[in-house]
């Protein structure tokens, strides 16, 4: 099941006379990406989270329009969208009016992000924060994706395996605990809480140690979700996706 996407990157301030230039960024052939989107079915109420992994493969940038493909996907639809590039030269990708014309009748109400040029520094953007909210007759479902360049150099993502999220003793918080391997020995983690009653993240960034454990305690409650993700030397690995346990 597949997913086409068309990207039209439009660079806005690029070659105003008399005006700076701003970076122009372009993106990489593949970026891996997890969404976490709170669902409302009667429109009005979340009743809760879920998250959707996905990939966009096969991109190809000719000029300032780039397409490619979001896979896996549970539905089989085409968008397009627009993009600019901010003041910052970092790229926006607002949706004011994308519309699906599929089987499912799933329609985008939004879809966009930020991509940013972390490391190394070389004008491809390495990652995109980004935010998505579609309807299908009176439910919703909006929240935000985290996408990060297909690259070798990208760091080994958080092994699940070895990383709980328990209910702390103490009410109102978690304990959130790697094990030894759970990331990259002395790995920045990024810590980012999903609750039902807030679309953004609260975000927390601990350091593991040198054997790759780590451990914190966290505000949350029972139905919260966690994103990790580690950090090596300023860049991002693929996120990882966690419910609190008992
Ligand atoms: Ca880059």
């Amino acid at each position: 099941m597949r997913r086409s996407i068309a990207l039209l990157l439009l660079c806005v301030g690029c070659g105003g006379s008399g005006e700076t230039p701003v970076r122009v960024l372009t993106l990489n052939e593949a970026y891996d990406a997890l969404a976490v989107l709170r669902k409302f079915p009667d429109g009005i109420v979340a009743d809760s989270i879920f998250p959707v992994y996905f990939r966009i493969t096969g991109i190809d940038v000719q000029g300032r329009r780039a397409t490619g493909l979001i896979e896996p996907d549970a539905s089989n639809e085409n968008y397009a969208f627009d993009g600019d590039f901010d003041s910052n030269g970092d790229l926006l990708m607002p949706i004011g009016s994308a519309t699906l014309t599929g089987t499912i009748g799933e329609t985008v109400d939004e879809l966009g992000g930020r991509a940013q040029d972390t490391t190394p520094e070389d004008g491809v953007a390495d990652e995109i924060d980004g935010y998505l909210g579609t309807h299908l007759g009176m439910a919703i479902s909006n929240g935000v994706f985290f996408a990060v360049a297909q690259q070798d150099v990208r760091p080994e993502e958080v092994d699940e395996a070895r990383v709980s999220i328990t209910l702390s003793s103490e009410l109102g918080f978690v304990q959130v605990a790697g094990a030894a391997g759970a990331v990259i020995g002395r790995a920045g983690v990024e810590i980012f809480r999903f609750r039902l009653s807030q679309r953004e993240p609260e975000f927390s960034l601990i350091q593991a140690d040198g054997d790759g454990a780590f451990s914190a305690k966290l505000a949350g409650i029972e139905g919260d979700v966690y994103v990790l993700r580690t950090r090596v030397i300023g860049k991002a690995s693929d996120a990882r996706y966690f419910t609190v346990t008992r």
